[in-house]
């Protein structure tokens, strides 16, 4: 009889489709999928495979910056109710409102966010590139940052500036405590502690490192370190598990779960790959105006790759 894995391979052929799959998706999703890595890295790997038809295994705001930038493919969501709260906190309605408040005042938004708040947007950022990003900005008196308060802290911190902050944040991460930093350090004494910059400002000053979920993979691949304590989605467990098998990696929280990335089953992708649903389609004139602050993104952070 056919595996739902078979089933999975065969469809795939069928409709000459790719299976993307962020790192926080379980990790059975991952398994099956071509690539694993982050919302904007599936992206730009996307774009440059042949493939009719691209499966995208995450949330909402990630299956949309991949339509964006893969306007001739059919872009499908295994779960159309997968969407992140955080980006959900702020509408392009909020941001009109917020930009006449700042006239002037230049538009960097996270990754995380929907396709009408980046096509209200100069640039976009990612959690590896935000401060990278703000800093291009040089001398604006006032710079408007969206939607993550926690983000936008952690650039401020790093840029010794304040920032025009909207009050978004990941419920997920926002609720981990700094005293659970301390809790795992005493029981793992040994280990090295990376949170993402989702976190509070609390929980980074405990950890060793703040990184992006890309950085964090990166890391594992060259530390001499043999345990860590990762403050990110549970997912990333299973991704980092792969690249770096000698590792010990605990995570700091068990309630680090999004339930919104874990909507994703194996049922469902091979539903998404016979019927083609649900398609992401974003109105042409949003997503050529979302492409032109993700455009101007990669144009700085290729401009200065090391910087
Ligand atoms: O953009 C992504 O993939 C997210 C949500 C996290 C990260 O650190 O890259
Ligand atoms: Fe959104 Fe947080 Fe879930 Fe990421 S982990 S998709 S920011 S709710």
């Amino acid at each position: 009889m056919a595996t739902i894995h078979d089933t999975i391979k065969e469809l795939k052929k069928q409709r000459n489709a790719v299976i993307l799959s962020h790192t926080y998706q379980p990790a059975e999703v991952q398994d099956v999928a071509d690539f694993v890595g982050d919302s904007y890295g599936l992206s730009k790997t996307a774009a440059g495979v042949d493939a009719d038809m691209i499966v995208f295994c995450g949330v909402r705001f990630m299956a949309e910056t991949a339509a964006v930038l893969n306007p001739d493919r059919k872009v499908v969501m295994p779960d159309k109710k997968a969407g992140c709260p955080m980006a959900d906190m702020l509408t392009a309605d909020q941001l009109r409102e917020l930009k006449k408040d700042h006239p002037g005042a230049p538009v960097v938004c996270y990754v995380n966010s929907s396709a009408e708040v980046k096509a209200e947007s100069t640039v976009c950022c990612t959690s590896s590139n935000a401060v990278k990003i703000v800093a291009s900005l040089g001398d604006a008196e006032d710079i408007i940052f969206v939607p993550d308060r926690y983000l936008g802290r952690f650039v401020e911190r790093n840029l010794h500036r304040e920032l025009i902050l909207w009050d978004g944040y990941c419920p997920t991460h926002a609720l981990i405590s700094a005293d659970s930093v301390k809790r795992m350090r005493e029981q793992h004494p040994d280990a090295e502690v990376m949170v993402h910059p989702e976190c509070t400002p609390e929980v980074q000053d405990q950890a060793d490192h703040v990184l992006s979920t890309g950085q964090m993979c990166d890391l594992v691949k060259t530390t001499a370190c043999r345990t860590f304590i990762v403050g990110t989605e549970k997912g990333i467990i299973h991704t980092l598990r792969k690249l770096a098998p000698h590792i010990e990696f605990v995570l700091l929280s068990p309630s680090l779960i999004c339930p919104n990335m874990k909507r994703t089953t194996l049922a469902k992708i091979a539903r998404a790959l016979e019927t083609g649903e649900t398609q992401v389609n974003i109105p042409p004139p949003i997503a050529d105006k979302a492409r032109t602050a993700i455009n101007a993104m990669l144009e700085i952070t290729e401009a200065s790759p090391n910087a």
